[in-house]
């Protein structure tokens, strides 16, 4: 599927969409999966929809990708005690259905049948 713009993230951003968002900074914000797949399950999405993938992100903008990291370490310390899962779907083979490139975080105990 072609990316679309603005992405359905960007909206999330601009507050065009409700979302429970639990951080926020000038380059990163953090909200609930509206589809859970774990006790915590929060995605962390850099603002800008300049990057589809991790990939991406990674080849242009190495620092934000770091950032990413370190606000999923902070958020899981607060929201499952500092142990999570940190995954990023890249194309559409592997699960990606928003291209706007975003970390999962997934903490507490896995569902049945989830990798690991
Ligand atoms: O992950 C995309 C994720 O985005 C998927 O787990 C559902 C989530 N999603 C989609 N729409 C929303 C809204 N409106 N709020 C919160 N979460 C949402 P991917 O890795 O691309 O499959």
């Amino acid at each position: 599927m072609a990316p679309t713009s603005p992405t359905i993230f960007s909206r999330i951003i601009a507050r065009e969409i409700p979302a429970d968002i639990v951080f926020e900074n000038d380059r990163i914000v953090a909200f609930r999966d509206i589809a859970p797949q774990a006790p915590v399950h929060l995605l962390v999405v850099p603002r800008t929809e300049a990057y589809a993938n991790v990939v991406e992100l990674a080849a242009a903008d190495s620092g934000l990708l770091a950032e990413i990291v370190e606000v999923a370490n902070a958020l899981a310390a607060e929201h499952c005690g500092g142990q999570f899962r940190l995954i990023f779907n890249t194309g559409e083979d592997a699960g990606q259905t928003v291209f706007h490139v975003h970390a999962h975080v997934l903490g507490g105990k896995l569902a049945e049948g989830s990798l690991g």
